[in-house]
């Protein structure tokens, strides 16, 4: 069992982590992660949500997986959060001058690689196979996981039906209010064992579930058969980072969902979401008044990543968080495991 002493964080050895992410939100603090982790020679898994994927145009879209790739690979355009930055948009105004389908941009560089995806996996290969080729291609150092191979979709049941994820969130931005959601394919899909075996692994210095919508982006990866469990045996600290800020979301309609379920807007709102998930969890300075009300470890700092300095700024502070209290706490607990 680790000591705090023997701690990989802070520089002594090469720091393992593995964080959960959706997309554009998720991949901010990835990226900072990334960074800092690379300058330690350690080793970072991001599990990435598939919830959000889809066939469009006859193509596989994993707009997630792509979001987390390109932000670390350096070349997600920093305004959307989503594609490629100095994209260009020819096939779309093509598409769009044939009467095709227009709701749901694909500039021309991201559309090479939904090309060359599909492709791929047409041709027998794995998601994940076909992911790790992608992220290699951009140089980008650290495993970057579909949860699963299996396909998961996410829909949104609303006040005006039940609607697939990305019409959900594109075709009607998030305009409908929500009543519900549910993971379609979850229950038969078939974890990573890349991932499960990251999270069994006894050098493991920290889980990070990212400022993802706990909702819409990490409850499809712990409604994989198996990852709640994983996530409950693992010995590292398990640290979400709160993606609520002074009761509005960091980033899309996560505030707007909780308001809709009957959710109070609070980090301990999503504490009690984690429930017995999480170790900790880090929330924004401006919700520090809050953390009484948070029967678990809480850090209080700046999390509205609005440049490179905040994103490594905050996987400092959570990476350091993890390491201050991680091993103890976590030892305890898994004695308490059958
Ligand atoms: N988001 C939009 O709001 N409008 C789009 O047209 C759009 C296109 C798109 C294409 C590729 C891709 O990887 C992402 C794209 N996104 C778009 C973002 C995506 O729908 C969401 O950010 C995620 O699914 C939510 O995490």
């Amino acid at each position: 069992m680790q000591t705090e002493d023997s701690s990989s964080i802070d520089g002594r050895k090469p720091p393992r982590v593995v964080a959960l992410s959706g997309g554009v939100g998720g991949a901010k603090l990835a990226l900072g992660l990334d960074t800092v982790i690379r300058a330690d020679d350690g080793r970072l898994t991001v599990a990435v949500n598939t919830g959000d994927d889809f066939e469009h145009l006859g193509l596989h879209i994993s707009p997630d997986l792509d979001s987390v790739v390109y932000a670390l690979a350096g070349i997600s355009d920093p305004l959307r959060g989503w594609g490629r930055a100095n994209e260009s948009w020819n096939f779309m105004r093509a598409l769009e001058g044939l009467g095709g389908e227009g709701w749901f941009s694909l500039g021309d560089r991201d559309l090479a690689l939904h090309v060359e995806r599909s492709l791929r996996l047409r041709q027998g290969n794995s998601l994940s196979h076909v992911t790790a080729h992608i992220a290699a291609r951009f140089n980008v150092d650290a495993t970057i996981m579909p949860v699963t191979d299996d396909p998961v979709r996410t829909m949104v049941h609303t006040d005006t039906g039940i609607l697939p994820f990305q019409r959900y969130f594109v075709g009607e931005q998030c305009k409908p209010a929500v009543q519900g959601i549910s993971f379609a394919g979850a229950d038969q899909a078939r974890a990573n064992p890349a991932l499960l075996s990251a999270l069994a692994d006894p050098a493991l210095d920290a889980v990070v579930l990212c400022p993802s919508n706990p909702y819409l982006s990490i409850d499809p990866i712990l409604a994989i058969p198996g990852v709640r469990d994983a996530l409950r045996r693992t010995t590292a600290p398990v640290i979400a980072v709160s993606p609520i800020v002074h009761g509005e979301s960091l980033k899309g309609p996560t505030a707007k969902i909780m308001r809709e379920l009957g959710i109070e807007v609070s980090p301990a709102a999503i504490v009690s979401h984690y429930g017995d998930l999480i170790d900790a969890i880090v929330v924004d300075s401006q919700d520090a008044a809050e953390a009484f009300e948070i029967d678990l470890p809480v850090l209080a700092t700046n999390i509205t990543m609005h440049c490179m300095a905040d994103k490594e700024a905050l996987a400092r502070e959570v990476l350091h968080f993890a390491r201050t209290f991680g091993a103890s706490h976590r030892s305890t607990l898994q004695e308490c495991l059958p």
